[in-house]
């Protein structure tokens, strides 16, 4: 793992080339200086995986699919090619192809890859589905002895049981699995994932689990036994979500699985809402991924977020929920939705982000008890610029927050997200976004920006001034 993210790194420093050596097709990107500036290098500069969930097809067909992947992610899933009917269709016949060339392509990228996943009631062929007993057992381990075996050391952690909890009163969910071998075919799995691949983190995956909720209850007990036996490193929350329906005890939901000694991750997020989509409800939808991103930021156990997807059709939403889509962070023409801004502004924000300079890492907060108090802090600095984070506590119930400081020297903003007003000059007065101006008291935002700055010189750290609207 540590290799995987060191490799990462190492890439994301200077050009990197998208390649496609497996896909026969060559092109690459230069990173431009700002490196904040994708969700790959703000995610990177506080350790964290931004995974997207990817479809062969496109990555084979699409060069522009490819470049934004390999731009703004630094891990993947296979969304189809890594399930049990893509990759053992017939007993004993196993077909790789579509999964050993997104593994590939992760692997040229610099990039890790999250598996998904050996144990699941769907996508399973019938095949399996009509064994039982111990012939089932030796499907199920022979599945996973060969296909962990075969990215040992390249699949950094694995899905391995998925969607295990049925939907009613947290009650095992009546599969095929179930039927045929008891609720033990879940240890089962875990052991054998273990023993092939001794250095993959295993995860359990689960849907509507997001909530303190009867299902969570379930899986906290099922990772409470498996964690006890070593068998379990973390919890996925596949988080396929409804406009403004994050769940309000999402945070202390994750906390007690951390409390387990255990690692968590969004592992499939993507926000769904009805069709065609006003600019309120982008902005909504903006404001709930900042949420969510920013729960998995603060969380130094998150281990990342994947979003179920790259653009708004490529998603399964439409297919299975008529009249809703458009959940994700592209457009289908590759522009960036509101909720890629305020994505990127959650993985640089709030403060967790390793040091990057020796310089002042955050101004002094001006004294307590004004309805607002902000902060900035220098992100990534290089010679004539750098990446800056504010962020914004609300001392008070906000609907709305102004931030003001003077540049000291040179410095003068070239870009922004998550905040707007007249932020170019010597003296900067900005105010939040459509998204991330209502906060409860107590609760946080951020924004961002770079600047341009005399060469060398020392990118400063003002104090800011922060008025309630
Ligand atoms: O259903 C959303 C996700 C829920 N959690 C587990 C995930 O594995 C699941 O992903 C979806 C994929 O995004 C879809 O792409 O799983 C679906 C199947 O349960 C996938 O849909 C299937 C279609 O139903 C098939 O018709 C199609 O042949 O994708 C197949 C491959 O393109």
């Amino acid at each position: 793992m540590l290799l995987n993210r060191q490799r990462r790194r190492a890439v994301i420093a200077g050009a990197v080339t998208v390649a496609t050596a497996a896909l026969g097709i060559g092109l690459s990107t230069q990173f431009a200086s700002a490196q904040a500036a994708t969700l790959r290098a703000a995610a990177d500069a506080i350790g964290k995986d931004i995974g997207v969930a990817v479809a062969y097809d496109q990555l084979m067909n699409n060069a522009t699919y490819r470049n934004t992947v390999a731009t703004e992610f630094n891990s993947l899933t296979a969304e189809n090619a890594m399930k049990w009917d893509a990759t053992e269709p017939q007993d004993g016949n196993y077909t790789f192809t579509q999964a050993d060339a997104i593994v590939d392509f992760a692997e040229d990228n610099g990039q890790s890859v999250h598996g998904h996943t050996f144990v699941w009631h769907s996508q399973t062929p019938s095949w399996v589905q009509n064994l039982s007993g111990t012939a089932l057992q030796a499907a199920m381990v022979d599945h996973i002895n060969t296909v962990a075996n075969r990215y040992e050391g390249r699949v950094e952690s694995w899905d391995v049981v998925n969607e295990v909890v049925s939907d009613s009163n947290g009650a095992m969910r009546d599969s095929f699995w179930l039927r045929g071998l008891g609720e033990g075919f879940v240890t089962t799995a875990f052991q054998t994932a273990r023993a092939a691949d001794p250095n993959a983190d295993l995860y359990i995956n689960d849907y509507s689990i997001e909530a303190d909720n009867a299902k969570s209850d379930r899986i906290y007990t099922i990772a409470q036994g498996l964690k006890s036996q070593n068998l379990l490193d973390g919890v996925g929350f596949q988080s396929h979500l409804i406009l403004g329906q994050v769940p309000s005890t999402m945070e202390a939901n994750l906390q007690r699985f951390v409390d387990l000694g255990l690692k968590v991750r969004i592992t499939e997020l993507d926000i769904r809402l009805q069709t065609p989509a006003d600019g309120s409800e982008l902005a909504q939808q903006a404001a709930d991924y900042e949420r969510v991103v920013n729960i998995c930021a603060e969380l130094a156990d998150c281990s990342g977020v994947t979003v179920w997807g790259l653009r708004d059709g490529d998603s399964w939403v439409p297919d299975v929920f008529p009249g809703y889509g458009a959940p994700l962070l592209f457009n289908d023409d590759y522009s960036k939705k509101p909720a890629y801004t305020s994505t990127l502004n959650a993985l640089g924000g709030d403060g967790t982000e390793e040091p990057t300079t020796s310089q002042p890492a955050t101004t002094t907060p001006p004294p307590s008890g004004s309805g607002c108090t902000a902060t900035l802090s220098v992100q990534s600095p290089w010679n004539t610029g750098a990446t800056y984070a504010g962020t914004v506590k609300a001392n008070q119930a906000l609907t709305g927050w102004t931030v003001t400081w003077t540049w000291p020297g040179s410095e003068r903003i070239s870009n922004s997200w998550s905040i707007q007003g007249t932020l170019s000059g010597a003296t900067v007065t900005g105010s939040n976004a459509a998204y991330n101006g209502t906060l409860a008291a107590g609760q946080t935002t951020t924004f961002g920006f770079n600047i341009t700055k005399a060469d060398g010189s020392t990118a400063s750290v003002p104090t800011v001034t922060c008025t309630p609207a």
